[in-house]
């Protein structure tokens, strides 16, 4: 793009495709009509994960909505498209080819979500030739620093604590410095299993916008090879279809979400889920903002105590505290695996190939949907790869690709911390691993499955079952001693020999069999 105004003292800002919010730092410190903001899609961006098809194009379409957006707020804004003959295929890249283009005296970016593209920025801010400024993402409420200060000194990290400690901050379902209803959290009240004749809203859909097409002609003629359909693409794309999609689940979901939020049901793949994480984390909506809403719903009535808290707790707290846990623990939380498990990735997780119905719904899903809710991706494809010892960094990179709400800050502490033990308990207690009684009890998958969920063992049993005490009996070195696993083992002693040789074969086999038949996609 020729550049009529070019001044030495305007600035480049680079805005990232999770950074779309006029509230982010860079833009915050910018001037309009003065300053350029670089939007630039590049391929390495889209690569380094194999991205759900709807990912990238949800990114795309909100990237090029929100340039729109900024142009006629008067913003001077210079657009990459993934197409453009030029494009040099990484951020570092245009943000040099931009630096030629607008000479601008210096560079500014707020702190990206990955700690590979900080190590990338700080590489090019030692060799830039102008001043380039990584301003911290105040969009979360607790900073990188305010963590680390906060996990000083202290054995556990717990996210209860921590959480607190930022009710009390944001002052949010606090009455005079106690914590509305007396408690702080009332999750004991949050694991209903599903009930027949619930109905359920789900998320808002939006039917796609001439720019959506073309992003969605892009990402199938670019990136036809990712996982993932593309189609039906409903995502909201902007700011406005964001807070309508909120507004809906609000007004609608946000009632009986605390209730039901474990719930899984075969053919309702939202339930009372929110289904925003995506637009969260792309920056389309605020987090304290959302807060605030949920907060003033349950003071005028709409919603019950347990539902307000319910959902305010796993954004002031969940979120907040796994990207603490993230940037305290990076680059070495990557390669944690303490239960050193090797295994690859089952081929059916980007299939839905497989006969165990719990897996193949989740996956089946996550491959139509780019979206499973929480007690899914924990409690089954989480679990379950846990049980058979596959290797955390497969997992991760499963995750990091298949969501269109992942990024490594959420992802990587969600996956490789909680939902794999990979770091030996820094998140939870105890590992979240289950045998098919849970998932019978919190779904319908069962009903349909050619597996029989009270068999322990034989060609019949779940392998939940078998798998969840191999697993154990595996690692009984490094989990007997955890205080919580005590009454599990003294279970596992009092099964006879004969039960538990029986446990150990047909795992084995199950094993072996999945080796067999696993050619391996890494991602
Ligand atoms: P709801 O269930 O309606 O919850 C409301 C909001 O709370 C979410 O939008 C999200 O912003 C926040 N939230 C809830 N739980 C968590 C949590 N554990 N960590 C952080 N935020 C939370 N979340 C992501 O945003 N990105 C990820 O890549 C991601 N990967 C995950 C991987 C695994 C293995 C597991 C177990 C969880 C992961 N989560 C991730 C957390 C959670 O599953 C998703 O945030 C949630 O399912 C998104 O759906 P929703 O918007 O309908 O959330
Ligand atoms: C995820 C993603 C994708 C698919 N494409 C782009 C892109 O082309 N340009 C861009 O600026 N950002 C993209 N992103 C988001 C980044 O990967 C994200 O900013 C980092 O992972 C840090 O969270
Ligand atoms: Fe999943 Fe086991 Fe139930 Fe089948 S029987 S759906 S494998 S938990």
């Amino acid at each position: 793009m020729s550049d009529p105004q070019r001044t030495e003292e305007a600035k480049l800002v680079l805005l990232l495709g999770d950074q779309l919010s006029p509230k982010v730092a860079a833009l915050r410190g910018a001037e309009r009509g003065r300053d350029v903001v670089l939007l630039a899609e590049v391929m390495e961006e889209a690569t380094y994960a194999w991205h759900h098809k709807k990912k990238i194009a949800f990114l795309f379409s909100a990237m090029r909505h929100f340039a729109q957006a900024l142009r006629q707020e008067g913003w001077r804004v210079d657009y990459v498209a993934l197409e453009d003959p030029d494009n040099s295929g990484s951020l570092v890249g245009e943000v040099e080819r931009a630096l030629a283009r607008h000479a601008c005296g210096a560079v500014a970016v707020t702190e990206p979500g990955e700690w590979r593209l900080l190590a990338a920025f700080e590489e090019l801010r030692a060799r830039l030739a102008v001043p380039l400024e990584i301003l911290e993402d105040d969009r979360f409420l607790c900073s990188r620093s305010a963590f680390a200060a906060w996990a000083e000194g202290r054995k556990q990290l717990r996210m209860e604590l921590f959480y607190r400690d930022m009710r009390r901050k944001t002052g949010l379902l606090m009455s005079d410095g106690a914590p509305e209803g007396g408690r702080w959290n009332l999750d004991s009240e949050n694991r209903k299993p599903p009930k027949r004749g619930l109905a359920f809203p789900g998320p808002l859909r939006f039917p796609p916008d001439a720019l959506t097409e073309e992003v969605l002609a892009l990402v199938e003629r670019r990136f036809a090879g990712h996982f993932g359909r593309l189609e039906p693409f409903w995502f909201g794309v902007t700011r406005a279809d964001a807070e309508a999609a909120f507004g809906l689940f609000v007004e609608r979901s946000l009632p009986a979400f605390g209730d039901y939020q474990d719930a899984m049901l075969a053919d309702e793949r939202f339930l009372y889920h929110a289904v925003v994480a995506l637009y969260l984390n792309a920056g389309l909506l605020d987090p304290l903002a959302v807060c605030r809403r949920v907060e003033e719903a349950y003071r005028a009535g709409a919603v019950p105590l347990n539902a307000a808290e319910g959902f305010i707790r796993q954004i002031i707290g969940w979120r907040e505290y796994v990207r603490g846990i993230y940037w305290l623990r990076m680059p070495g939380y990557l390669e944690e695996n303490v239960f050193d498990h090797q295994r690859p990735l089952p081929a059916f997780y980007w299939t839905a190939e497989t006969e165990m119905a719990c897996l193949r719904a989740c996956i089946a899903q996550t491959r139509d949907e780019a979206y499973a809710h929480h007690i899914q991706r924990l409690m089954v494809t989480g679990n379950f790869a846990m049980l058979i010892g596959a290797d955390p960094k497969a997992v991760h990179d499963w995750y990091l690709a298949v969501y269109a709400d992942a990024y490594e800050w959420v992802e990587l502490p969600n996956t490789l911390g909680m939902s794999q033990f990979a770091d030996g308990g820094l998140l939870g207690s105890k590992p979240y691993a289950a045998s098919g009684n849970y998932i019978n009890r919190m779904s319908d998958y069962c009903k349909g499955c050619r597996y029989k969920v009270k068999e322990k063992t034989g060609p019949e049993a779940c392998p939940f079952n078998y798998l969840y005490w191999d697993f154990l009996a595996r690692n009984r070195p490094k989990l007997e001693r955890n205080p919580r696993l005590g009454n599990v083992y003294r279970t596992w002693d009092r099964m006879s020999d004969a039960h538990r040789h029986m446990v150990r074969q047909d795992a084995a086999r199950f094993l072996a069999r999945l080796d067999e038949e696993s050619p391996v996609r890494s991602a």
